[in-house]
């Protein structure tokens, strides 16, 4: 198994009186003779799905033949909205019903994933409408074929071949989108090049468009704000200047003729260097509104990120997204939302929530997660990501007191805002599994059942990918399941425990680097945010440090405020902690935090152990790719331990632990080690 296929494989389902109860229930495929695109997606989806799980091909027609089929139908149903679906047996037929084309092609998917997880089809019953509007993936994409955090081969997109070429992989990449209620693709790295925005290039992106659209995929793209310098020869970009405004706007029609349903944009502006309206003393509201007018009576949004950071020696970056931003909720156009990280660093392996959730009222927010795994472990650690997604979500802002979840603030529903929004960095690329490590492909899947319906588990959305996507086994699915369910927090453990974070390598992303004091900005280095020194470690960003805490609400601020109410996961996130402050596990900090890194790397050979007891149950193939990574999960895992624990020696000056074995090689051979990835 090459895992081309994710989670659509459609192997044949092991139990024969199984297979023989639902050929009874699956005669024939009803869908209109006109059928659109979609529904004729949805038709030949389940014939494929079922002719590969029954083992029968089943007949597509016009019309129900008698009882025992399945039925497509469009039909009015107000209590499902846009999208959603129902499926229920009605006169001796499966019905797959819904408002519109794409919600049957919904309905479908969920009923051949009832199928496939082996649920039984007699008195089948299932309906469900996704909660968050926008449900995107974000693609970090380059026209050159690079991808930005890329970690599966090179892009998905043959801009070179297109519009021409079309690669069979756009349209299985649509499908898979489709089967989890995906809605729409941005294609481009928002460190955008302006050469989407040519007409060249616009025929390319309407050629990918075509192939998505009967998937109910829109297209985005991200912008270079000084597109209209670039390609217009305009000697600004200033979103107040009446040409630069005419330039969006033709440029922005010339895209609808092209992508008639072409879905919006999203812009990174004044961040990392990239220009906006600020290099023309405008705010980001006045660049976001700007294009939000340039849109027209064009059905398309502005997704504004706020992922924005200047923070001088003595400033927080903490702080600055929402100082920049918060004052600015009211002043965007309906159209705008702003697009805001989980956490308000830069998707560490474990943050505290943005603080911008729930103090923007009256703005849609779109919650960004990033799938590719930039500093969890590339796809070479195995890290399920569906944990890490349900806690930001599930986090409580107590905007409107308590229960007021990150996920209401997401969905809309805390302020009734008519458009919502959630994003995923893909970590999609053109290796032939999609996503490198086999499992990362849980990730891309996790996301896209969480922005659906956010109040699935992590466990139970791993339970159906493990089932669809790597085996039916009774016994190894709960396994393989556990394994993924405790992937994120071993990692968090032999990575940056207690809260620490931030201490990675430098260029990469990759391994540790906590020594690192010095960089091109002081909020690139490592001691900038662990702080340890010979009293402890840890940032205080509570009233006597950065105040970073004040910007929660106070029930948040109250709980995370003090050393002894503060969670341990978030400890070191807001207090410089004495090293041998007592915590709450009855350790001292020090010992606390060594014998996390300690047990963390022992974990992962745990997961080892996990994986070797299903080797019968998984594809050969795919298991030893899987033990292949593992292990170099666990020699990098002891690297990470024996890096930190190391180095803050230096610095607590504390002997490890009774128990602990000390590591056997010294700072300096693993300096030398990070040394070698900086060189070209
Ligand atoms: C950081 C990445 C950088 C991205 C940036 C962003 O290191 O490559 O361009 O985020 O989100 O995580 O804009």
């Amino acid at each position: 198994d090459d895992g081309y296929r994710l989670w659509l494989k459609y192997d044949q389902l092991p139990d024969a009186g199984q297979r023989k109860v639902a050929l009874r229930n699956t005669r024939f495929i009803a869908v209109p003779t006109n059928a659109s695109a979609t529904l004729q997606a949805a038709a030949r989806e389940l014939q494929t799905g079922l002719q590969g799980l029954l083992g029968q091909a089943v007949p597509v027609g016009g019309e129900a033949r008698g009882k025992g089929g399945i039925v497509l139908a469009v039909a009015p149903d107000p209590a499902l909205g846009r999208e959603g679906y129902r499926v229920a047996v009605q006169d001796g037929n499966i019905r797959i019903s819904a408002a519109t084309d794409v919600g049957v092609l919904y309905g479908s998917f969920a009923l051949l994933r009832h199928v496939q997880t082996g649920q039984p089809l007699a008195g089948v019953s299932l309906s469900s409408q996704p909660k968050i509007q926008y449900r995107l993936l974000n693609h970090w994409d380059n026209p050159n074929g690079t991808v930005e955090r890329g970690y599966a081969g090179s892009s998905i997109w043959k801009w070179q071949e297109l519009p021409e070429v079309l690669d069979p992989r756009y349209q299985d990449y649509a499908r898979a989108n489709a089967s989890i209620g995906i809605n729409g693709a941005v294609l481009n790295n928002v460190n955008a090049s302006p050469r989407l925005l040519t007409a060249e290039y616009l025929r390319k992106v309407a050629a990918l468009a075509n192939v998505m659209r009967p998937y109910g995929i829109r297209v985005y793209l991200s912008v270079f704000w000084a597109a209209p310098k670039v390609l217009g020869g305009l000697p600004t970009a200033d979103p107040l200047d009446p040409q630069v405004q005419r330039w969006w706007t033709a440029k922005i029609n010339e895209i609808y003729q092209a992508v008639p349903d072409f879905g919006g944009f999203v812009v990174k502006a004044n961040s990392e260097g990239e220009p906006g309206p600020q290099d023309y003393g405008r705010t980001h509201a006045d660049g976001a509104n700007m294009l939000a007018e340039a849109l027209g009576q064009h059905d398309g949004i502005v997704m504004w990120r706020a992922f924005v950071y200047k923070a001088g020696p003595n400033g927080d970056r903490f702080k600055q997204a929402y100082e920049e931003f918060q004052p600015l909720d009211g002043q965007f156009d309906p159209k705008v939302l702003v697009q805001v990280k989980n956490g308000p660093i830069d998707f560490q392996s474990r943050e505290p929530f943005h603080p911008l959730f729930g103090k923007m009222p009256r703005t849609p927010l779109v919650l960004e997660v990033q799938l590719t795994q930039e500093y969890l472990g590339f796809a070479t650690h195995l890290v399920y990501l569906g944990p890490l997604i349900k806690e930001c979500l599930e986090a409580d802002t107590y905007a409107k007191g308590p229960g007021s979840t990150v996920a209401k603030v997401v969905d809309g529903s805390l302020e009734q805002h008519r458009i919502s929004g959630i994003a995923g960095v893909a970590n999609i690329g053109s290796d032939r599994n999609w996503t490198g490590h086999p499992v990362g492909q849980a990730n891309w899947y996790a996301f896209g059942r969480l922005a659906w319906d956010y109040t699935l588990t992590a466990k139970a959305i791993a339970q159906e990918w493990t089932q669809m996507t790597l085996t039916r086994d009774p016994a190894a699915v709960p396994t393989i399941v556990q394994l993924l369910d405790q992937s994120r927090s071993i990692y968090v453990r032999y990575t940056t425990p207690l809260g620490l974070h931030h201490i990675m390598g430098q260029t990469l992303h990759y391994g540790p680097e906590p020594w690192l004091a010095k960089s091109a900005r002081p909020d690139w280095t490592a001691v900038y945010y662990h702080r340890a020194d010979a009293e402890g470690l840890g940032f205080d960003r509570t009233a006597q440090g950065s105040n970073a805490l004040s910007l929660y609400y106070p029930p948040v601020q109250q709980q995370w405020g003090t050393m002894a109410t503060c969670p341990l996961n978030y400890l070191l996130w807001f207090h410089h902690v004495p090293w041998d402050y007592k915590l709450s596990t009855g350790r001292t900090l020090w010992n606390e935090l060594t014998t996390r890194y300690y047990t963390g790397a022992d974990s992962v050979q745990w997961m080892q152990k996990q994986w070797a007891q299903v080797q019968p149950a998984v594809d050969p193939a795919l298991h030893a790719d899987v033990t292949a990574r593992l292990r170099v999960q666990q020699r990098e895992a002891l690297w990470w331990r024996d890096a930190c624990v190391l180095y803050f020696q230096t610095v607590a000056r504390r002997p490890l632990p009774p128990g602990l074995p000390p590591p056997t090689r010294t700072l300096a051979d693993i300096k030398e080690q990070v040394d070698t990835y900086q060189l070209r």
